[in-house]
């Protein structure tokens, strides 16, 4: 089993952001989870270095584009392991053999038949390097996202025959309806290919700062094409040798709403225009919020994730995006609402729940606990969890599987309370009935920490270290698949004072 999870590659025209963090994060979590399912895993991201955003920043800075993007690619190539991204590999299109595959594939489009020369007229907004449709601007010809007034451009090109794939990709939706989720952006996806699709240019002339044409070196590939290839490209030359075969097609593209048509509308269409196989699935997540507006750079209202992982850690991060904004959903984040999941979720509930266990299998049992069957009362409630949380992870549920894991952090937190170990320990006669009270705990505190390793991976190994159970396999994850015998003193987790 192959599993490939891929990230949008970002704009290098300014430092990475939150909104960048959140998308990869997620793609992490997915990867790890499906390396405990002992599948081969590919997870790539990366940086998106050519077209106009960039170029324009750069002039701006009285820089070359490729300074600019040398610059902040490495801030971005630098978050990953900041932010406990374990990516396979990092792409860059500015990488030479990721051009050439560029010439290569749009070379297969043209001779395929579906290129031909022509004139644009419209609108343009530069910052999302988007040609805009008449019902998608907003008053004053400004851009929805940006706001920012779009430019009228007229420009000889070299266009995609978008058009003659109408019919194909409706086909695709109806055949395959979870191409893309959550279902009300399959919807949207749908509506805009009904709604009829115009070509669209595939080069630019005016530009500079791109892949060059190899059938004309006065274009440039329009970037969003250079971009969107990176997905297939990558895999040709990220390793020695080439992984095309052994991961194409991609499991799973994770992008923001933003840029859904690109990638549910024209990129499907790309791939039947050159003869290659569609990906499995795009999920789409929403926005994250800062007093109402998406954060962006362009807003300026952005939460810098380097700051936040110097305050709280990074493993609080990650927990704290994917458990505040339902995953699909937009969602407000705030550093008052990332201060009270902290205390209350990571400090109190998860942090509290492993101390306490490991204090008092310390305490009453010297840090060993002999074997014992799970109690029933606590089985019941971890039954089938690992199936669930694999089901929802299958759908990039991020959000409900971590809350299915969560609800058992909390269902063991109440046995710790029904069960009052330390009144039991003052019974000597109900020594054996404690050895299973803590052992029961022990080993519910192993399972939701292995399927917690995917969002807070770094937290979670402390804790299967101080547990004596180090092993990772999801086959393994259940209520009673493993076994706790030796424990060891833990410094807290999340400590308060952060
Ligand atoms: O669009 N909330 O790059 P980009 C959630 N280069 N996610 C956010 C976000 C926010 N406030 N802000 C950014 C591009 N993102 C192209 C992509 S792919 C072939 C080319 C995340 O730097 C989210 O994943 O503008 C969004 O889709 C992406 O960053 C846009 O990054």
């Amino acid at each position: 089993m192959t599993f490939y999870v891929t990230t949008p590659i970002y704009y290098v025209n300014a430092a990475p952001h939150l909104g960048h963090a959140y998308t990869t994060i997620a793609a992490d979590v997915m990867a790890r989870h499906h390396r405990q399912r002992g599948e081969e895993v590919f997870f790539l991201t990366g940086t998106d270095e050519h077209g106009e955003p960039v170029a324009d920043a750069a002039h701006a800075l009285g820089i070359e584009p490729q300074q600019l993007a040398d610059r902040n690619a490495e801030r971005f190539k630098s978050l990953a392991p900041r932010i406990e991204v374990s990516n396979d590999f990092f792409i860059r299109t500015t990488d030479r053999v990721h051009e050439q595959k560029v010439q290569e594939v749009l070379s297969q489009v043209r001779d395929n038949g579906f290129v031909y020369e022509g004139t644009y007229e419209g609108w343009y907004c530069p910052r999302c390097a988007d040609f805009k449709a008449e019902n998608e601007i907003d008053p004053g010809n400004r851009c929805p996202i940006h706001h920012i007034e779009l430019t009228r451009e007229q420009e000889d090109n070299y266009f995609f025959k978008l058009s003659a794939f109408q019919e194909p990709l409706e086909r695709l939706y109806a055949e395959r309806a979870d191409f893309v989720a959550p279902r009300t952006r399959y919807n949207e996806a749908l509506s805009f290919i009904r709604s009829g699709l115009r070509d669209v240019p595939l080069t630019r002339h005016k530009l500079s700062w791109g892949v060059r044409v190899p059938w004309d070196h006065e274009h440039v590939f329009y970037v969003w094409f250079d971009a969107l290839l990176n997905y297939y490209t990558a895999l040709s030359y990220a390793r020695d040798e080439d992984l095309t075969a052994k991961f194409w097609p991609a499991s799973y593209h994770l992008i923001g709403k933003d840029i859904l048509r690109f990638h549910a509308v024209y990129w499907p269409a790309l791939l039947m225009a050159a003869g290659i196989e569609l990906p499995r699935h795009i999920f789409v997540h929403g926005y994250l919020l800062m007093e109402g507006e998406k954060m962006s750079k362009s807003l300026g209202n952005v939460l810098d994730p380097f700051e936040v992982i110097e305050r709280f850690g990074a493993d609080a991060l990650r927990f704290y995006v994917l458990r505040e904004v339902p995953f699909g959903q937009d969602g407000s984040v705030s550093t008052a609402s990332f201060e009270l999941r902290y205390e209350t979720e990571l400090a109190n509930e998860l942090g509290n729940l492993a101390s306490r266990t490991l204090a008092m299998v310390g305490r009453y049992r010297d840090w060993q606990l002999p074997p014992c069957a799970p109690d029933p009362a606590l089985a019941a409630d971890f039954e089938d969890l690992t199936d669930r949380v694999a089901e929802l992870m299958d759908r990039a549920e991020l959000t409900l599987a971590l809350d299915e894991i969560w609800q058992r952090v909390r269902r063991l937190n109440r046995y710790v309370e029904e069960r009052a170990p330390w009144r039991l320990a003052a019974e000597p006669a109900r020594a054996q009935e404690l050895d299973g009270v803590l052992g029961s705990l022990a080993e519910g505190l192993r399972s939701v920490t292995v399927l917690l390793w995917p969002y807070i991976p770094a937290s979670c190994e402390r804790l299967l270290a101080a547990l004596g159970a180090s092993g990772l396999a999801l086959a393994d994850a259940g209520l009673g698949s493993g076994r706790v015998e030796r424990l060891s003193h833990l410094e807290p987790l999340f400590p308060k004072e952060a």
